[in-house]
């Protein structure tokens, strides 16, 4: 493979080119009218403007990607996380022109999408599951009877979904039928496909997710697992590896388990594997994604491993150089996802130009970004400036040098969410690795965030002590709710 074409934009652009350039490899960009001064632009050897702005006028036209590819004598596309990584189509479509796409097979890819056929395809491995309907539910009467079994609270799923979309909870028999009507209206007019299903709820679970990595020759391995339990509307914050509470023997079971639910569609290619764990550490299979995922750095830091390396290895039909024994975990790394949006305004994008963009330095400290200061960030995409990853011979000397890389960033011209992510880096359900996934909602309100400026915070504080008289009776009632409903995590620590 002598030129791979990202199909992609900023940070994660640039991340893929700077391997291919470690394995002299020539890379092409395609960008929008948007991206004509992106850092990513400049740095491929090749670049083709792709169209206008908005992404399916640009980044979303797979043909004429393809096209493009064809002219320029590219031998693969690497598509990154979003846009077209996913689109099973699209990587029928490449092979077909005779280009490698970097990733799983088309065939991988339509099993994985759709909830209910990874489902049905990992059951034939024995992969735990949460408790529910085998299939779709068809009717509001094979609904109740299934959800009579499986007892409430439950959730109806929608089987095309993804990121919480399309997902209703029931807590009694007498919402079902309002709640599947809802679910299936969702479904069919977010995702063109009414399929939904019932899974009972699982209560204060934690998010975590098992990189794996499969070569041609039907070898796969399992790089160990993300810890994303801190999660605001289904929009990962911060990330680690490993996770504080898997013991090696849980570790095991699910890097196995993931290894199969990969051997289920004959996966190739990096791909990650989505569990959830409830409070009692059982562990259950929820979907997989197909595709490089954006918080992969982490991975990386402990296990020493290029994953975009490894991408275009396998796509090139090596084997993988190593076994599951040669992989360990070393240290402990934390990821934050910096974005243009405004914490104290219910984190409304606040796209702008990056007036002062200065980046933390130093060791431990990754910065994976794609702007440069002065530029605008366009509004057309996804407002994440930059991921800061950090690095620590473990938990607490990442979490430190975290906290340290926060302070030395300096961005002005947008509000970023780093005084939030700050935030909850320092409180103490997060210092004590005992949260789940309702963190965020459990802890957090804008005026918790500290300010830079002193009187700024004395302001604050008077402002936040009148609001405290005012809203007193209500707050009672509220604490209580939010006491009862706090992770269960920490109880766990005394087994
Ligand atoms: C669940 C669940 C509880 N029980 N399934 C949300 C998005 C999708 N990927 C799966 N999700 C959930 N599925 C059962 N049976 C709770 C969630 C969930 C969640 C999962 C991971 C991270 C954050 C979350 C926030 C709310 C709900």
């Amino acid at each position: 493979m002598n030129k791979i074409l990202v199909a992609n934009r900023g940070e994660i652009a640039l991340r893929i080119m700077r391997s291919c350039r470690e394995m002299g490899i020539k890379t092409v960009a395609v960008y929008s009218e948007a991206d004509r001064n992106a850092p990513f632009v400049k740095y491929a050897d090749e670049a083709v403007c792709i169209g206008p702005p908005p992404s399916n006028q640009s980044y979303l036209l797979g043909d004429k990607i393809i096209e493009i590819s064809k002219q320029l004598g590219v031998d693969g596309i690497h598509p990154g996380y979003g846009f077209l990584s996913e689109n099973a189509s699209f990587a029928a479509a490449v092979k077909k022109a005779g280009l490698v796409f970097i990733g799983p097979s088309s065939e991988a890819m339509n099993i994985m999408g759709d909830k209910l056929s990874a489902k049905a395809a990992a059951k034939k491995y024995k992969i735990p599951m949460v408790p529910g309907s085998d299939g779709a539910i068809t009717s509001v009467v094979e609904g109740k009877k299934i959800a009579s079994l499986t007892g409430f609270p439950l959730l109806i799923k929608a089987s095309a979904g993804g990121g919480g979309k399309g997902m209703r909870i029931v807590e009694r028999i007498e919402e079902f039928e309002e709640q599947m009507k809802l679910a299936v209206n969702e479904a069919t007019s977010a995702f063109g496909n009414g399929a939904v299903f019932i899974e009972r709820y699982v209560a204060g679970p934690r998010h975590i997710e098992i990189q794996i990595l499969g070569d041609s020759h039907g070898n796969i391995v399992y790089l160990f697992e993300r810890e994303c339990s801190i999660q605001r509307r289904h929009q990962k914050v911060i990330e680690e590896a490993p996770s504080s509470v898997l013991t090696p023997e849980i570790r095991k079971a699910m890097g196995e388990c993931a290894v199969n639910v990969g051997k289920a569609c004959n996966y190739e290619g990096a791909g990650t594997v989505e569990f959830l764990l409830d409070e009692n550490k059982n562990f259950y299979f929820l979907e997989m994604n197909t595709r490089l995922q954006v918080e992969h750095p982490v991975t990386e830091m402990i296990t020493g491993i290029d994953l975009v390396k490894e991408q275009i290895k396998v796509a090139r039909g090596e084997r993988l150089s190593f076994t599951q024994a040669d992989l360990k975990i070393h240290g402990h790394s934390l990821e934050v996802r910096v974005y243009a949006e405004d914490p104290c305004n219910n984190f409304l994008p606040d796209i702008g130009k990056l007036v002062t963009y200065r980046r933390p330095q130093g060791l431990g400290v990754r910065v994976d970004d794609g702007f440069e200061e002065g530029m605008d960030i366009p509004i057309y995409y996804d407002p994440m400036i930059s991921k800061l990853i950090t690095f620590g011979k473990d938990r607490e000397e990442a979490i430190s040098r975290m906290i340290r890389a926060i302070d030395d960033y300096k961005i002005t011209g947008v509000e970023t969410t780093l005084s939030f992510c700050k935030f909850v880096l320092k409180h103490k359900a997060f210092t004590s690795g005992y949260f789940d996934t309702h963190f965020i909602k459990d802890h957090f309100s804008p005026e918790m965030l500290s300010t830079e400026n002193e009187d700024e915070a004395i302001v604050a504080a008077l402002f936040g002590a009148k609001l405290m008289t005012e809203k007193q009776v209500s707050s009672k009632v509220e604490n209580k709710e939010s006491v009862e409903s706090r992770s269960k995590w920490k109880a766990n620590r005394l087994n």
